[in-house]
């Protein structure tokens, strides 16, 4: 699915702003407003942006269910003639659209764009009533998972089996129980476009570019015309011309797409189809496994970077470009060069950033959570046809993004309590993604703390990636014994003979809580962490990326292991450093994003 482009055959028409919303107290079942009609005592929302944190109002904070989106939309009719197109960039988790009261679209899914054709239903010159029901709830049926009535979420203090706490828990009011570390903000959190296009369109186009300047293309059309395709290098000079829906062209002399501080090369790649014309940013790069080591452009890559969240205050986690720049801008300062998009695929615009920023990217499904309750999740959770949507939809969207060099399946699933059901379960979707992606990247799944001797899953990933804590959720506090449980877990991965990334390592900190001793929660305590966490790492050929848990503080549910989110964030929430991320910076910036391990 290409992202609105307004060129010479093309409009977009931004919907974002402030629209009606109304939350919706009917049966959660199913949306209960008419969107016939104006919504009832509407309020205001700004979109994109989770509604979450709009109002200083519970009802909005802990909604559970439906809410309602609702303004008019107008045609001009200078589009007479065109294709006209309504994109939504993410509704979460999932979305009904109704213009004029009739039905247009649905979308299952809180974290990729889906659109709606318009045309014949919305005549040029014409406004319509545009009306759009977000679902919040997670259960064992979405990604992100929730658990079900009577469950606890994520770290809830449980105190199983007394029987007042039972049966509260069992009478409770129904409410979201997220089985992940993340507020379960919602809303319509990415940007609306009405977009037009010619009648006959480019529908989507894929490029697999090769080292040796070799570009492989195909362009999927709708209705009669001729294909061109011409690239443009860096510097927007014609580099290579070719005809036809699908074929090869030849850049001489390519200039490398590279990480920052290297240079981050991006080409154009200019289709043009009877009156529709597109032009695709890409870069010329390749990145492959072999042995231990993780190859860009043939070097050995060394991955220093963060998970991460679209996160921001009074956001949520809206679309924010200010939040998008101020980070990469940071991930500069830090001196690093990688990040996950922990736990679910970020805004386009943010892949966008770190195509010219020089920012390599895993790209994560919003699969996390997938164990924890009774029994085997494998089993019991109706999750394994959402997943290869979701699965096929995030690799669609961002397949031509340089910045994207690994696929992360998930994040955290229980791998070792029915290791064999785990595996049935992970290794077609490690297959899909290899299957479907056109520049076969490197495909992984995020393994949680665990007893890595049980698991066969994530052995089998192509980079092995590990979230490791100790020294904060075991050993607390004991870095002395941290580090040896961490050496004799990775004596453990050196036979399986992968790379290995840790993909998550930290400890929560109030910023502004010292300790000359170096406790638990205190600036010192994480600086002193990541210190002795690196020279650890440093020790090892086949470990090849450290991505320190999280970024930046950020915003959880409710919890005795959370004060106001987790506070893990090597910024706070707000994005001022704690101690540790001078310490890191002084680690990365010494770093080469290459050959730092043979
Ligand atoms: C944490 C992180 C959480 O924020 C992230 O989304 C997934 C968690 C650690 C799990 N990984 O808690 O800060 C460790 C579980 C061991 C008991």
């Amino acid at each position: 699915m290409l992202y609105p482009q307004q060129n010479a055959a093309r409009l977009t028409m931004s919907l974002d702003g402030v629209w009606d919303f109304a939350l919706d107290h009917g049966d959660p079942a199913a949306p209960s407003l008419d969107p016939a009609q104006p919504l009832p005592g509407a309020e205001t929302a700004a979109v994109p942006a989770s509604f979450n944190d709009q109002k200083p109002d519970r009802a909005w904070r802990d909604h559970y269910g439906w809410v309602f989106y609702q303004r008019r939309i107008t045609l001009p009719r200078a589009c007479a003639g065109q294709r006209a197109v309504l994109r939504f960039g993410a509704v979460t988790h999932q979305a009904k659209v109704w213009l004029d009261g009739e039905f247009i679209a649905e979308h299952r899914g809180g974290f990729l764009p889906f659109e709606a054709d318009l045309t014949g239903r919305l005549a040029p010159g014409a406004s319509g009533l545009l009306t759009v029901a977000a679902d919040n709830r997670v259960s064992h049926g979405t990604l992100p998972v929730g658990n079900e009535p009577g469950q606890i979420a994520f770290f809830g203090s449980d105190n199983a089996g007394i029987p007042s706490v039972e049966h509260a828990k069992a009478n409770a009011r129904p409410q979201n129980r997220p089985n992940f570390d993340f507020f379960n903000y919602a809303g319509i959190q990415r940007p609306v476009t009405l977009y037009t296009t010619p009648a006959a369109y480019i529908a989507d186009i894929t490029l697999v570019p090769h080292c040796d300047g070799r570009v492989d293309y195909r362009v999927e059309t709708v209705g009669e015309g001729e294909v061109t395709v011409e690239i443009l290098d860096p510097d927007g000079r014609p580099a290579a011309r070719a005809a036809g829906a699908a074929g090869s062209v030849t850049v001489l002399q390519p200039r490398l797409w590279e990480p920052w501080p290297g240079t981050p090369n991006l080409y154009t790649a200019r289709v043009t189809f009877g009156e529709d014309c597109y032009d695709e940013t890409f870069g010329i790069r390749e990145v492959r496994v072999e042995g231990t080591r993780l190859l860009l452009n043939g070097r050995p890559v060394y991955l220093k970077g963060f998970g991460k969240h679209e996160d921001s205050p009074l956001h949520g986690r809206g679309f924010s470009e200010v939040a998008n720049v101020t980070d990469l801008h940071y991930m500069h300062w830090f001196g690093a060069n990688a990040l996950r998009t922990s736990h679910y695929p970020y805004a386009e615009e943010f892949y966008a950033l770190c195509d010219r920023e020089g920012i390599l990217v895993i790209d994560e499904t919003p699969a996390v959570g997938i164990g924890g309750a009774d029994g085997d999740p494998y089993k019991t959770y109706p999750l394994a046809e959402h997943h290869r949507q979701v699965l096929a939809e995030m690799i669609e969207r961002d397949k031509n993004h340089p910045c994207v060099v690994m696929w992360s399946l998930g994040n955290e699933p229980d791998l070792e309590h029915y290791p064999q059901s785990a595996y049935d379960y992970w290794r077609p979707l490690y297959q899909q993604a290899h299957a479907q992606d056109p520049q076969d990247r490197p495909v992984t799944l995020v393994c949680c703390q665990n007893d890595y001797t049980k698991d066969i899953t994530t052995r089998t990933m192509d980079v092995v990636c590990i979230n490791r804590y100790y020294g904060w959720y075991n050993l607390s506090g004991d870095l002395d014994a941290a580090c040896a449980a961490l050496n004799e877990e990775l004596d453990f991965w050196q036979a399986v003979g992968k790379p290995v990334v840790i993909t998550e390592y930290g400890a929560d900190t109030v910023n502004g809580l010292h300790d000359a001793c170096g406790g638990m929660f205190s600036e010192e305590y994480q600086a002193e962490y990541y210190q002795r966490m690196g020279e650890e790492f440093d020790k090892r050929p086949f470990f090849i990326g450290e991505m320190p848990w999280n970024f930046a503080d950020f915003a959880t549910i409710q919890g005795p292991m959370r004060v106001g989110g987790n506070r893990k964030g090597l910024l706070t929430r707000d994005r001022r450093p704690k101690l540790a991320a001078h310490t890191l910076r002084r680690r990365w910036t010494a770093i080469p994003n290459f050959d730092y391990k043979k």
